[in-house]
């Protein structure tokens, strides 16, 4: 079945909420917002089918982190922590055995009640409350946990942990885990989970549906007051605005707004410059909403909704290349064949080349397929065309993108090309252009639904769309 081009909206429109309706409510026995404690049981219970017998997965929560003395940054946290728990308090740390009958348990390390912290900070999830609404089935404070470990493991016992971001771990994880290091092989299992989390529960689509609404609503809405004059800060401060008024509780990464030149940086934070006429901003940007569940978008426009001819020659391309990618992956999912993101890559990358060399960008006389184009095409996009997405921007890093994609998965589908200005190898025209657009897109057990779709992006909807509402 030939994918359908999305119909497109010209106006963003605020999602209808009421005074009494908080996206942060808990309904009873919820963890987060709409995700029960019987579905993080639910997902030990399959993690437990995946561990050896006689085996420990042992994880930690992230900690706290501070930008300067006595200012925390927002706390996030760890997702593989996240996802097998429901727990979002630093200082924890997860143990969930297998032992050698294979009888399984869950225990939960906790901070200690303190009321002076308390005063300060908020409650805390107790021992108690760690076993009533956390479901565990032994649960202690975490200054217990360097005792306890020696305890919960046996001779034979494999221990699991999982990566921990910029490889730091606790102290008090470090102390606890240094005597078993002679004794024991301490293996990493982030494998295992990413095998779980890259499969996306009902109640996990609609998380991931919400993301991907108030991501799409935010550049829909910024998009509609775009023109010159702005600072690129400024676009980002509209995005992140927009997605706070709607409960989105952060970024879930730092927006990258290039103007012109800009935008060839693919990964270009810094935000410094002001939007220049007929500029081309490329503007990547996501948020996310509680459970850590987040979107992942790029759209790339004129600053003055109106392309110049090597502008659109390469827009074109790029789009035209993103909606036959799509396309692919709707037909195959559709008649349930084998399709992998790699293959699609490679896929997007054939017709990028063949784009690039009409337009005298790459080499005409390379032939198709040679190492040498193929290295002259990576000087110009070293990016891959997608990657998982969920309850991490780059998810599930360690499920190979040779995987055959399934219903249940989230991935991005973003092709772009980065024009260095200086680069005189290329034409003058092209020199200094960079796009990209990308989209997140459900694979569904009929075919898929592109979760962003409401955001322009053909020529016609960007003419129409950008600076139609002043700001
Ligand atoms: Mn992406």
């Amino acid at each position: 079945m030939a994918f359908r081009a999305p119909r497109l909206l010209s106006r963003w429109r605020p999602f209808a909420r009421s005074l009494s309706t908080n996206p942060f409510f808990l309904a009873p026995g919820e963890l987060v917002p709409g995700i029960h404690a019987a579905e993080f049981q639910a997902r030990r219970a399959r993690a437990f089918e995946l561990m050896a017998t006689d085996s420990i997965l042992i994880l930690n929560a992230a900690e706290e982190k501070y930008s300067a003395h006595d200012i925390p940054y927002d706390f996030r946290q760890d997702s593989q922590f996240l996802y097998l728990t429901g727990l979002e308090e630093p200082d924890a740390i997860a143990v969930l055995k297998k032992d050698a009958s294979d009888a399984t348990s869950f225990v939960l390390f906790v901070r200690p009640r303190d009321a002076h912290s308390e005063q300060w900070d908020g409650p805390r999830v107790d021992t108690v409350s760690a076993r009533s609404s956390y479901f565990a089935d032994d649960a202690y404070t975490i200054d217990e946990f360097e005792g306890m470990l020696p305890k919960l493991v046996a001779p034979a016992t494999q221990i699991c942990i999982t990566r921990a971001v910029q490889n730091k771990y606790s102290n008090r994880f470090l102390s606890a885990t240094r005597p078993l290091q002679g004794t024991h092989s301490i293996q990493m299992a982030d494998n295992l989970i990413d095998m779980l989390r890259v499969f996306k529960s009902p109640a996990e689509v609609a998380k991931m549906r919400h993301a991907c609404d108030i991501g799409a609503g935010a550049f829909s809405h910024l998009m509609a007051q775009s023109r010159p004059g702005q600072l690129e800060i400024s676009l980002a401060g509209t995005f992140e605005g927009f997605c706070r008024r709607q409960g989105s509780l952060r970024n879930s990464f730092p927006c990258v707004v290039g103007a012109g030149a800009n935008g060839a940086v693919i990964h270009y934070l810094a935000k410094r410059s002001v939007v220049q006429p007929d500029e081309l901003v490329l503007m990547d940007s996501g948020c996310e909403v509680t459970g850590n569940y987040v979107s992942d978008i790029t759209r790339t426009w004129p600053s003055t909704g109106r392309f110049t001819q090597p502008q659109r020659d390469l827009y074109m391309l790029i789009l035209d290349v993103q909606l036959k990618c799509l396309e692919r992956l709707a037909q195959k999912m559709t008649q349930r064949e084998r399709l992998t993101l790699d293959e699609l890559h490679v896929y997007s990358v054939g017709l990028l080349v063949d784009g690039m060399q009409e337009f005298g960008i790459l080499p005409r006389h390379l032939q198709k397929g040679s190492a040498a184009l193929d290295q002259a095409f990576r000087k110009y996009n070293p990016t891959h065309l997608g990657h998982y997405l969920g309850m991490d921007v780059h998810d599930t890093p360690t499920y190979s993108r040779s995987h055959p994609l399934q219903p249940g998965m989230v991935i991005t589908i973003e092709p772009g090309i980065y024009l260095p200005q200086n680069d005189e190898s290329i034409p003058k025209e092209y020199r200094g252009i960079g796009i990209r657009i990308e989209d997140d897109v459900l694979i569904t057990e009929t075919g898929i639904e592109v979760l962003t779709k409401a955001v322009p992006k053909t020529v016609a909807d960007l003419e129409a769309h950008i600076g139609s509402q002043g700001s």
